[in-house]
């Protein structure tokens, strides 16, 4: 059985749901993060003391966006197309999600942390503003309910993670068009299943 790393509602929420979305039973490892070593058994697994972490046959498989290909590749999910153009697209939203949109809460975070000044704080959080714009954009432009189209993909999956994080106390606005997307993605039985477990209250739908 798979193991994961996980902190309640951290993008590690994403690995769980797709593993509920293919029906693959998991341990669920909470984790302690975001003070160095706080969590020694993390910290063995993942130096960085990072989640998620999934262990793969005893072996540790770090980054997101990496485990949730693996995951879609080694079980044939429609959440990651085979090849192609398709696939493409897919991995497109999946790094969006992972490598743009995380990355922009990571670094507007750090401003807030440690002490940086309140103007690049919101330098940072009009970043991550024009990336949720972006999405509704996107998802006008192609009139269709899901990033990759008419099809569920891993980036939703991710996207709808992010799309409930409080953590900035920054209050951004997204489109009808991205609501609508959570909403379809968080009420999916896969993705209740995981809130239950680590007991996260979805809001951003609303
Ligand atoms: N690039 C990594 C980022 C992982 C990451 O930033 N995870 C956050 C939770 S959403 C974390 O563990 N933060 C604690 C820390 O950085 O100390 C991935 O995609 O796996």
């Amino acid at each position: 059985m798979y193991q994961l790393y996980y902190s309640p509602g951290a993008c590690s929420m994403a690995v769980h749901v797709v593993l509920n979305e293919m029906n693959q039973p998991v341990e669920l490892i909470k984790s302690a993060i975001g003070v160095p070593n706080a969590d020694p058994k993390l910290h063995q697994v993942n130096p960085r003391n990072q989640v998620p972490v999934l262990v793969v046959d005893g072996k540790p498989l770090l980054e997101g966006g990496a485990i949730i290909t693996y995951l879609c590749d080694t079980h044939a999910s429609s959440l990651m197309p085979a090849s192609g153009w398709d696939r493409a697209m897919a991995l497109q939203w999946l790094m969006y999600a992972n490598a743009s949109l995380h990355v922009g809460y990571s670094k507007a975070s750090f401003v807030k942390k440690n002490g940086g000044a309140p103007e690049l704080f919101e330098k940072a959080c009009q970043q991550i503003q024009a990336m949720w714009d972006q999405i509704e954009d996107h998802l006008a432009k192609s009139g269709k309910p899901y990033l990759c189209g008419d099809t569920m993909t891993a980036g939703d999956i991710l996207v709808t993670v992010i799309a409930n994080w409080g953590f900035l106390g920054y209050p951004f606005t997204m489109g009808a068009k991205t609501k609508a997307l959570l909403k379809a993605v968080s009420t999916r039985p896969a993705y209740q299943k995981a809130l239950a477990a680590e007991q996260v209250e979805y809001k951003a739908a609303a």
